[in-house]
């Protein structure tokens, strides 16, 4: 006859009390326990019968629970782990983020002096937020299959439409509604195997042939959105790099600046889509690398009625007066931040200050890395405007996007021709 096991939970906390209290806890929602308070101890618990669940004590004296994470990360520990410690949250919050980065899962944080229910909630097996979609791969595990690629092959895949763009939706918080899609570029049947997107990105701008990439998917994306949103305020959200900014600021007169407004002002024109329908996405660091030529352009593709976006905001070390001075509209807060909202005080507090620093600045503000139910309802609730991430939808190609407007039931609307 076979029972189900119980789970089981490994502690490790240099005072004995408080280990007990755990394990107290623990039992009494069904567990089994052990409790250790020294890491060589724990280490030969943790060989001899491995555990579903560690509660680890942030500060020990003879090993800190940073060196223990390391350790349990080297052994591909897959236990969710408990960090405990009478340190801030703010240190708290780092040791988790240090410990996911390492590839541990980490159940959640426990500051002391916590309740039986905290830790109870913490011990259920649920995860904390209910995905919407599938984990994704983190780079560092995916790494090892990742070619690298030349600058003739890219020249090639460029010619030979390999570099297509993909379109990833951004939804209104409130109502769910289409409000817009990023366009992404992605290379299709690379020769030596999958080629991230930042990765063949940096190789074009390196190898001067982000001009000629930046056109292959502008003209191809403007002319898909041209023609399947017609009469509607759905938006198309486009990359800028750095490189065009400065290769606009490396000439003496205005004139490359007004060449490229120009010629994005004609590619709408050709395919019927109003500029103002049109979001230029740039980063605080490439706006940054040349503020008086970002200014130039920025003020002119505004004044043609463009729309301009601040990306991966709050990775950047810019000053908030310089940001002030340029022309944004929308502002998008880093999915470093969202994506941790829900388990982590300090990201939440960032994405509800940018939010609202960004309202009083009178931009639209959008949440990227939006990937569960949860951190969209959060948003909602803090006021953020708009939200876009896996939980939402993933980059998709044009057909895939049509599968995805089908499947949505507030479709009726945004569909229209
Ligand atoms: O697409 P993710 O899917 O991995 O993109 C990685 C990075 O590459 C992001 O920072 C994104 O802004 C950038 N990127 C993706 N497509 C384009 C593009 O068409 N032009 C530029 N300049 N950057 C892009
Ligand atoms: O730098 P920029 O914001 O343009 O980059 C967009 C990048 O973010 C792309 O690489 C895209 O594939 C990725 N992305 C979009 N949504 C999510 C998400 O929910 N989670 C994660 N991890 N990445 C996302
Ligand atoms: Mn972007």
């Amino acid at each position: 006859m076979s029972e189900t096991k119980p789970l089981r939970l490994l502690v490790i906390d240099d005072d004995p009390a408080i280990a007990q209290t755990i394990s107290v806890i623990a039992r009494s929602a069904g567990l089994e326990t052990e409790i250790t308070c020294a890491p060589d101890e724990f280490f030969r618990a943790l060989e001899a019968r491995p555990p579903d669940f560690i509660a680890l004590d942030l500060v020990m004296p003879q090993m800190d629970g940073v060196e223990v994470m390391l350790k349990l990360a080297s052994f591909g520990c897959r236990a969710r782990i408990i960090i405990t410690s009478g340190l801030g949250s703010r240190v708290m919050d780092a040791a988790g983020r240090s410990a996911t980065e390492n590839g541990l899962v980490i159940a959640g944080i426990l500051a002391k002096p916590f309740s039986a229910g905290t830790l109870r909630k913490l011990l259920s097996v649920e995860p904390k937020t209910a995905p919407m979609a599938p984990p994704t791969v983190t780079l560092a595990a995916s790494a090892g299959a990742l070619a690298m690629a030349d600058r003739d092959e890219l020249r090639e895949a460029l010619r030979a439409g390999k570099i297509v763009p993909y379109y990833q939706p951004k939804i209104k918080c409130r109502s769910g509604r289409l409000s817009g899609f990023e366009v992404l570029a992605r290379w299709l049947d690379p020769p030596r195997g999958p080629v991230p997107p930042d990765h063949f990105i940096a190789l074009a701008e390196r190898e001067g042939l982000i001009d000629l990439l930046s056109e292959v998917i502008l003209e191809s994306s403007l002319k898909w959105f041209g023609a399947r949103f017609t009469n509607s305020d759905v938006s198309l959200a486009i990359n800028l790099s750095a490189i065009t900014i400065s290769n606009a600021a490396a000439a003496r007169d205005a004139s490359p600046v007004a060449g490229f407004v120009e010629h994005v002002t004609r590619r709408c024109e050709e395919s019927g889509v109003e500029p103002r329908r049109v979001v230029f996405e740039l980063t605080e660091s490439s706006a940054m690398r040349d503020p008086a030529a970002s200014l130039n352009l920025l003020t002119r593709l505004r004044m043609k009625g463009f729309h301009l976006s601040l990306d991966d905001f709050g990775t950047g070390y810019s000053s908030m007066l310089q940001l002030v001075r340029l022309p944004f509209s929308e502002i998008k807060v880093d999915r470093s931040f969202v994506s941790t909202a829900l388990v982590s005080e300090e990201s939440s507090a960032v994405v509800r200050s940018i939010v609202d620093l960004g309202h009083s600045l009178g931009l639209t503000c959008v949440a990227e890395g939006v990937e569960d139910a949860r951190t969209l309802s959060y948003l909602n609730e803090i006021g953020c405007d708009l939200a876009q991430g896996f939980g939402i939808g993933r980059p998709m190609d044009s057909d895939a996007v049509d599968e995805w407007m089908q499947s949505r039931p507030w479709r009726r609307g945004e569909n229209e021709h």
